[in-house]
């Protein structure tokens, strides 16, 4: 009796399935949380399809999605550093994927998509840099930093946040940056320096820029779109432009291999590259420059054609071997110096 029950109940379990009775979709999500939770309830709404979301930091998420490789519980991988993305590429724990929204897109997003044999693609690019608190600079009777080595000075020690680059695509993209700008002596040289004066190493990217807007530190070395988040929130932070240049993201999204729920997934892929869907990102103030030429762009997203980016070598710095010899190196030669 007991085998009949189990039987019949896994029979219904299948009818449901294959009827499509419950449609569903596990969304990994490593942009701004507020910026999540909207994706998730505007791609519900648009399409009847429950999402389950996770927000995690960009190798946070890498680190799950590889963790669970042998049993996939996602299915789409939306947002973060693009590093990341070309390392799950690479290690095929991504799906090849060619949308039929693609050809809507700018060229930086395709070129992402075919240097990673198409599993992953372009949905937004932002330049690194950093934010201070303009009030707590002046009551610390600190100058203005300017450049990234600025930030090397002994009066800023304790007023420099950044994240941890093993959690955090925005702090891998600091480390990769220094490594192409200076050199990977000099760039570490920089690395080392720059951890006598952090007060803290957060495990998400943008908190030190938040941090930096409820005045905990003085400044925070983020993307600059969100050092602008916050200062069009009405807090005083001001976002620098590096003088030397900077280097920058091409944030992305990726299917996850073996995804549970294949056709949603797709389906949410092909959504996310719409120019409405990528015009939601205005309504939570998140500043990136959207990969679909149609969506809108914020007059307060800071001008990449203005700024002195370098020439970010991504299939390198996404690479496995060259992300985990990085974050490695990092752990050993920087984070456990003495502070
Ligand atoms: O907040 C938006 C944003 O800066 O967050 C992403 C970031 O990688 C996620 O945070 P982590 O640094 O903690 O990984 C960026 O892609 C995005 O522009």
């Amino acid at each position: 009796m007991k085998k009949l029950t189990a039987t019949c109940a896994v029979s219904l379990t299948a009818l449901a399935v294959s009827a499509g009775a419950s449609q569903a979709l596990t969304l990994y999500c490593s942009a701004q949380e507020d910026w999540c939770q909207l994706m998730a309830r505007s791609f519900e709404e648009a399409t009847g399809i429950d999402v389950d979301m996770t927000r995690k930091s960009s190798g946070e998420t890498f680190a799950q999605v590889k963790a669970e490789e042998s049993n996939p519980k996602g299915d789409v991988w939306w947002g973060g550093t693009g590093d990341p993305h070309l390392q799950a590429a690479e290690e095929g724990l991504t799906e090849e994927y060619v949308s039929p929204m693609r050809d809507q897109l700018h060229p930086w997003a395709i070129a992402q998509a075919e240097s990673a044999g198409n599993r992953t693609i372009g949905i937004y690019s932002g330049a690194l840099g950093y934010g201070y608190n303009t009030e707590l600079l002046a009551s610390n009777g600190l100058p203005e930093p300017a450049c990234w080595k600025d930030l090397l000075k002994p009066e800023y020690k304790g007023h420099v946040q950044m994240a941890n680059p093993n959690s955090s695509g925005t702090a891998y993209t600091t480390l990769a940056t220094m490594v192409q700008l200076f050199g990977e002596d000099e760039g570490f040289e920089f690395m080392k320096g720059l951890h006598k004066n952090i007060n803290q190493y957060t495990k998400s990217g943008s908190a030190p820029i938040r941090a930096a807007g409820l005045g905990e530190t003085t400044i925070g070395i983020v993307f600059m779109h969100d050092a602008v988040a916050q200062t069009v929130a009405g807090f005083p932070v001001k976002a620098v432009a590096p003088c030397e240049g900077t280097g920058y993201e091409i944030g992305s999204m990726s299917i996850i291999s073996g995804a549970r729920n294949m056709d949603e997934a797709k389906q949410f892929y092909d959504w996310a590259l719409s120019a409405d869907a990528q015009n939601l990102a205005l309504q939570v103030n998140a500043f990136q420059v959207p990969s679909n030429k149609g969506a809108e762009t914020s007059e307060a997203t800071p001008d990449l054609s203005t700024l002195t980016l370098i020439d970010y070598d991504f299939k390198k710095y996404g690479s496995s071997d060259e992300r985990k010899r990085l974050l490695q190196k990092w752990d050993e030669d920087v984070s456990t110096l003495p502070q």
